[in-house]
């Protein structure tokens, strides 16, 4: 059990206003911020950061949509981070998140959804690290 995750508010919640609030949330759910940047993505930074999804047919347009415009990449910490943080933001498809979730809040589509988290401890060191230098040392 880590103590970190990785996060972006993703393209479709940036533009529609949601930083703010999203970030509260985060914060509500007992989330500490140990790292955050804003940086609009190109696609091959996208496409890098998305590698292990390459065989999926989603790929293409999650890459486009990704670089489609500025995101806010963010390292949380708390106890159980990486399973914590997937029960707040809720089910990659906001129809089927639960009431309360970030997703069911915020998010527009299962691509358009609003934010990322990681999916295991390894992973959250990995995505950290992509865009954080400070979390090369783990
Ligand atoms: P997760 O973000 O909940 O971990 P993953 O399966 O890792 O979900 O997929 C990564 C991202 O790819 C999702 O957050 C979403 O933006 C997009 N995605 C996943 N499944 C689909 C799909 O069926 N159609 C379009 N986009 C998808
Ligand atoms: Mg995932």
């Amino acid at each position: 059990m880590s103590n970190i995750t990785f996060t972006m508010l993703k393209p479709d919640a940036v533009a529609n206003n949601y930083t703010g609030a999203i970030i509260s949330d985060f914060i509500q759910g007992g989330f500490k911020i140990q790292a955050m940047k804003y940086i609009w993505l190109t696609a091959k930074q996208a496409g890098k950061f998305y590698d292990i999804h390459k065989e999926r047919p989603f790929y293409n347009d999650l890459v486009a949509y990704m670089s489609s415009g500025p995101i806010v990449a963010m390292v949380l910490e708390k106890d159980n981070a990486v399973e914590s943080f997937r029960t707040l933001i809720g089910a990659t498809d906001p129809t089927k998140a639960a009431e309360g979730t970030i997703r069911k809040k915020y998010a527009k589509s299962i691509e358009a959804n609003a934010v990322h988290g990681s999916d295991s401890d390894a992973n959250a060191i990995i995505e950290s690290s992509f865009f954080f230098s400070q979390f090369e040392r783990f």
